[in-house]
């Protein structure tokens, strides 16, 4: 589980941030933190949502995942 930022292709305006925003909040195990044009940052519990499920949701949304960037949650750091 950790906080991930998804680069995503094809987004323009609110309308494509309210889609891939319901459709990752549709997902088990996703929590949606903040999503702008050509990004989505994500809490995601890895077990569950797994990154070729969350770009399908993305895909059948209408829009491609092109990329992605796990990052650690705050204030503990004792893991990368
Ligand atoms: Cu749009």
């Amino acid at each position: 589980m950790g906080i991930e930022t998804l680069t995503i292709e094809g987004m323009s305006c609110g309308h494509c941030i309210k889609a891939v925003t319901m459709a990752l909040q549709d997902l088990p195990g996703v929590t949606v933190k903040d999503v702008r044009v050509g990004q989505a940052v994500i809490d995601t519990e890895s077990a569950v949502a797994t990154p070729p499920l969350i770009a399908a949701a993305i895909a059948e949304a209408g829009f491609t995942v092109v990329g992605s960037h796990a990052r650690v949650t705050g204030s503990h750091g004792d893991r990368d």
